[in-house]
């Protein structure tokens, strides 16, 4: 079975290793596509997001990187081969953003979204209330992986 694990990434949290760990366990393959929102100015540009999250996954010999810019996960999937979405949840709220989604992609290819609930110890763990702690200089050692720490605390001060 082929997996995408999707999402912005900017930057990897613990939550997301996680999550994606236990998806490769799961799974033979795993993508995780790093999504472009064009919307949003990221901290990280995406081919930075990309090697961060590569560092982070070096050790998992059944994950591969990838793109995706400026199009919908579903074509992505059907590109690929993806026989399912892998997305985790930390609360209801979450739910309720995934949800919908979850739905619209099986409404436009059939696509399914396997849900894994998050690790209890990250429910507190999004890549924005990082970069919000370590912005105004809060500890992050422990809520992202070693190698996004450095990288992190040098593009928030130099921004
Ligand atoms: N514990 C467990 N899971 C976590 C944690 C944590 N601490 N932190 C994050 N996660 C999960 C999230 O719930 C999510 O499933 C995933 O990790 C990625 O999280 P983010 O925040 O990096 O990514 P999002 O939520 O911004 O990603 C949204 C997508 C980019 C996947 C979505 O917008 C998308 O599919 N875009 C492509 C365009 C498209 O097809 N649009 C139509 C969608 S119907």
């Amino acid at each position: 079975m082929l997996c995408v694990c999707p999402g912005s990434y900017d930057p990897v949290t613990v939550g997301h290793i996680d999550i994606i760990r236990r998806a490769a366990r799961l799974t033979d393959q795993v993508i995780v596509a790093v999504v472009h929102n064009p919307g949003k100015e990221g901290t990280f540009s995406i081919e930075e997001r990309v090697d961060l999250l590569s560092e982070s996954l070096a050790d998992v010999d059944n994950v591969r990187l990838d793109e995706l810019s400026n199009g919908l996960l579903t074509d992505f999937c059907r590109d690929v081969g993806a026989d399912a979405v892998v997305k985790g949840l930390r609360s209801g709220t979450d739910f309720s953003y995934e949800l919908p989604m979850a739905l619209m992609n099986r409404h436009l290819t059939g696509l399914e979204t396997i849900f894994i609930p998050g690790d209890p110890r990250y429910e507190h763990v999004s890549s924005s209330l990082v970069k919000e702690v370590a912005r105004f200089g809060g500890d992050v050692s422990g809520l992202v992986p070693g190698p996004v720490l450095d990288p992190l605390l040098h593009r928030l001060r130099s921004l």
